[in-house]
């Protein structure tokens, strides 16, 4: 089973930190610099955002024991796949800075990450300068994801528009089909398409369309199209907007003028570099760092008896410690924590995902194979998928062999069910054994 099935893309203009986030937040160790494109060919990771398990619904915390990440009093972490793309410039969706490749690269994300350099000190091509307004970086990225969109379609719209009225297509299908590419589903295209008839036809628009002009796609003017292809990257692509460097000195201008501007539940302060210091001496052993707060505990809250057990830490040289100290001063006492982990949950939040745990034994919750434990596996689930799809998910064979599903206390669920927290505990009842293979974590 794949360890994930989520994919959240940082993007940005170039030297904005998307590589420092991706290094931050996953396994990755992405080459970064302080000039415009060192990335150029897109980096993977593997992140762990915390979740509520259900071992604790049940009352299993003490015998939980995921596959992937791990699971702490109830709050579990699991793993998400990140991708990291080439910083892109103003008018990329015209070829400028290779960006139509570029984005190519974000066409099956599930989610965005906006990383901007807050600081002021990176211009709109990334190139070093001071004084910077980075209002502007937020305001065209997502225009020139619309325009990349926007002309993808319009290349092929006549041609398109002959064969859907020549073999009387639904329009539903006939842009599913023509967005496929960015891995779109029915129900995505049915809620855009609902959205367009509610905006387009409604009095208060301009020049009013008819049900019947937005029925029939071959009647699509530009406007239309345009206002569908806007709708459209707004469900695709949910976005956080992740302002970067806030360590730095002009930062606190900044946020306060876009912070006034921009909706507040999208939009996180970060810094990528104090969060990948923080981790490093983590895993260095001179630091317990505890992720997503300002609290980590050194080698003397150790010997001074203020914490308990765990692994004895290291002490720091001087030079580590005044690091520490500033990180502290510029990010932790001012921000409260460094707000990569914050940008993760709250992409989490705007897919609506739903945790679901496979299990072998629907009444113990064991996960059969070796190791024992609970709750052994766990997917973050896009909302609508069926029984069936999980299924298809957890173990592709399974698929072959399906006969039933059963939920908690025994209860059968049709395969066209829909999966819910409500129903998200889940055991599927095979015509024959699956035989498990490990895929050591990290694939989709
Ligand atoms: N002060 C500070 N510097 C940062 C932060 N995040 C990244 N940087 C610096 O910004 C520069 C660019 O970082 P990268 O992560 O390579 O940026 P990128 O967006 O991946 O750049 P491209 O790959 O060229 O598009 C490097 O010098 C980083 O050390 C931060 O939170 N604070
Ligand atoms: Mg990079």
């Amino acid at each position: 089973m794949a360890a994930s099935d989520v994919l959240i893309a940082c993007v940005g203009k170039p030297s904005a930190g998307k590589s420092s986030f991706l290094n931050a937040v996953s396994d990755a160790s992405a080459k970064v610099g302080n000039y415009p494109f060192t990335t150029i060919k897109p980096n993977r990771g593997v992140a762990y955002v915390p979740i509520d398990c259900a071992c604790k619904r049940f009352g299993k915390e003490k015998l939980c024991k995921p596959r992937y990440g791990r699971c702490v009093d109830g709050t579990r972490w699991v793993p998400i796949e990140m991708l990291d793309v080439a910083g892109l410039v103003p008018g990329a969706s015209e070829g400028k800075g290779l960006g139509n490749q570029f984005l190519d690269d974000l066409r099956t994300a599930d989610a965005l990450i906006h990383v901007v350099d807050v600081s002021g000190t990176t211009d709109s091509h990334g190139k070093e300068t001071v004084g910077y307004d980075p209002i502007n970086d937020v305001e065209w990225l997502t225009g020139e994801i619309e325009a990349w969109i926007y002309n993808n379609l319009k290349t092929k719209w006549s041609s398109t528009m002959r064969r859907h009225v020549a073999v009387h297509a639904d329009p539903a299908f006939t842009l599913q089909q023509q967005l496929s590419g960015y891995g779109v589903r029915l129900p995505l295209v049915l809620s855009v398409l609902d959205k367009l008839r509610q905006v387009l036809t409604s009095p208060d628009h301009p020049t009013p369309y008819t049900k019947d002009v937005i029925a029939a796609l071959e009647s699509w003017d530009d406007e239309v199209l345009r206002t569908f292809v806007k709708m459209f990257v707004e469900e695709k692509f949910p976005t956080v907007i992740a302002l970067n460097k806030i360590d730095l000195p002009d930062a606190a201008k900044n946020i306060d003028k876009i912070c006034r501007k921009y909706d507040e539940s999208r939009t996180v302060l970060t810094s990528a570099l104090a969060e990948t210091f923080l981790r490093r001496l983590a895993k260095q052993g001179f630091i317990r760092y505890h992720e997503g707060t300002d609290r980590f505990d050194t080698a003397e809250d150790d010997e001074s008896g203020a914490v308990e057990g765990g692994q004895k830490l290291k002490t720091m040289d001087e030079k580590t410690r005044s690091r520490l100290e500033k990180v502290q001063d510029l990010v932790l006492f001012r921000y409260g924590t460094t707000g990569v982990l914050s940008v993760l949950t709250t992409a989490i939040k705007l897919l609506h995902l739903v945790p679901a745990y496979p299990v072998k034994n629907i009444h113990n919750f064991s996960g059969g194979g070796h190791g024992g434990g609970v709750f052994r596996d766990c997917l973050l689930l896009r909302p609508g998928t069926t029984v069936r799809e999980f299924a298809r998910k957890v173990h592709p064979e399974i698929d072959r062999c399906y006969l039933w599903a059963e939920g908690v206390g025994g209860v059968r669920l049709g395969e066209d069910d829909i999966v819910t927290a409500a129903n998200n505990v889940i055991s599927f009842k095979t015509s024959q054994e699956i035989t498990r293979k490990e895929d050591g974590g990290g694939g989709r």
